[in-house]
């Protein structure tokens, strides 16, 4: 009796372990922010039946965990994040090609990285860098309203600029990309330097300078457009700016990590997240990026990049790994150490 017993309970085992033996899986580097990761994964989970284990970081912070994962990798899907980055992963080996189905549907700008790399990243979203701030403290304070990246300088923002860290995050590194592009490498370290007396914190996400500005900790968050918007939306006093002498913008992008564990569900994953109907629903996350499939509906509150003054970025040079390691070295070096 006790025999059958204990048959029966260990078939009931087996029966309830089955499942999650033969389950597929995937494990997720997400780097936009959280709320559109936690969308996707839900969605993707829902179409598919695969389990997805996902981490948020910033960009700059994923690629080095990808980096000190590269002998026993952990993640097969990077999702999002600015595109230096992605390319500079390629560039060194840590990520693998895969051609989409749906690389047809994309716009030419979210197909360039993807021919540069050898099909070792595909863009996702664009979005124009800026800032925001906060409508309330400036009328409070009687503070000039900034329409420009030299505004930033004047000394009545002392202590109310925030900015992220260029090395963890992809938002601050397309910053100081993008103010070396426009000013000239003394130019845009000369700037960086004088800002910093206004700067009251380097933080590590991208996002969060125009967060605390909408809770009123600081005035000014140096951010992409698209994340000021979203706290505009939200209904904070925030007002975005794109800068008169013309900016940046990332190509937000995807790569499969090299030696992915799951690849099949990694190649799932692109091309899930290249569909135009599951870009469409980034506007769920408040997400306003430009989706980069053709087919995507482009939310109204997104902010029009036709209409903003755009650099000739250079994502090639940029996102090299030589370039941006001196770049960054140069940061650490010149501007975070000097007193304020
Ligand atoms: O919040 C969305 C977004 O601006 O965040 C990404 C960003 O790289 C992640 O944050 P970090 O700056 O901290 O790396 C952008 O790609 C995306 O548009």
């Amino acid at each position: 009796m006790k025999i059958v017993k204990n048959l029966f309970l260990v078939s009931l085992l087996i029966l309830f372990a089955m499942p999650l033996y033969g389950a597929k899986r995937l494990t997720l580097y997400c780097s936009p922010q959280i709320e559109w990761c936690e969308l996707m994964v839900n969605e993707f989970e829902k179409r598919t039946g695969i389990r997805v284990k996902m981490t948020r970081k910033s960009s700059g912070e994923t690629l080095a965990q990808i980096k000190a994962e590269r002998t026993n990798p952990k993640g097969d899907v990077w999702w999002g994040g600015t595109g230096d980055p992605h390319l500079q992963a390629a560039e060194e080996g840590l990520t693998q090609a895969y051609t989409s189905p749906k690389m047809s549907e994309l716009h030419d700008w979210a197909k360039a990285p993807h021919s540069a790399t050898g099909g070792k990243t595909v863009g996702i979203y664009m979005g124009a860098l800026g800032y925001g701030y906060n409508t309330d403290i400036f009328a409070k304070r009687g503070l000039p309203e900034p329409k420009c990246w030299h505004d930033l300088l004047h000394s009545a923002y002392r202590d109310e600029i925030q900015v992220a860290n260029p090395n963890t995050s992809g938002t601050s590194y397309t910053t100081l990309a993008t103010l070396v592009q426009l000013l000239g490498e003394e130019g845009g370290f000369s700037f960086l330097k004088n800002m910093h007396k206004n700067i009251n914190q380097y933080t590590k996400s991208g996002s969060a300078p125009i967060k605390s500005a909408a809770r009123g900790e600081n005035a000014i968050g140096i951010v992409f457009i698209h994340d000021a918007v979203t706290q505009t939306v939200k209904g904070m006093p925030i007002k975005a700016v794109a800068p008169c002498e013309g900016t940046g913008y990332e190509i937000g992008s995807m790569s499969i990590i090299k030696g992915a564990r799951n690849l099949d569900s990694a190649k799932k994953w692109v091309d899930f997240a290249l569909t135009a109907d599951v870009q469409s629903l980034a506007v769920k996350a408040r997400a306003y990026q430009v989706p980069s499939n053709k087919g995507a509906t482009v939310p109204p509150e997104a902010p029009d990049v036709s209409s903003i003054k755009l650099i000739d970025y250079d994502h090639g040079k940029y996102g090299s790994k030589a370039e941006r390691t001196r770049l960054l070295a140069k940061w650490d070096r010149e501007v975070k150490v000097l007193p304020r």
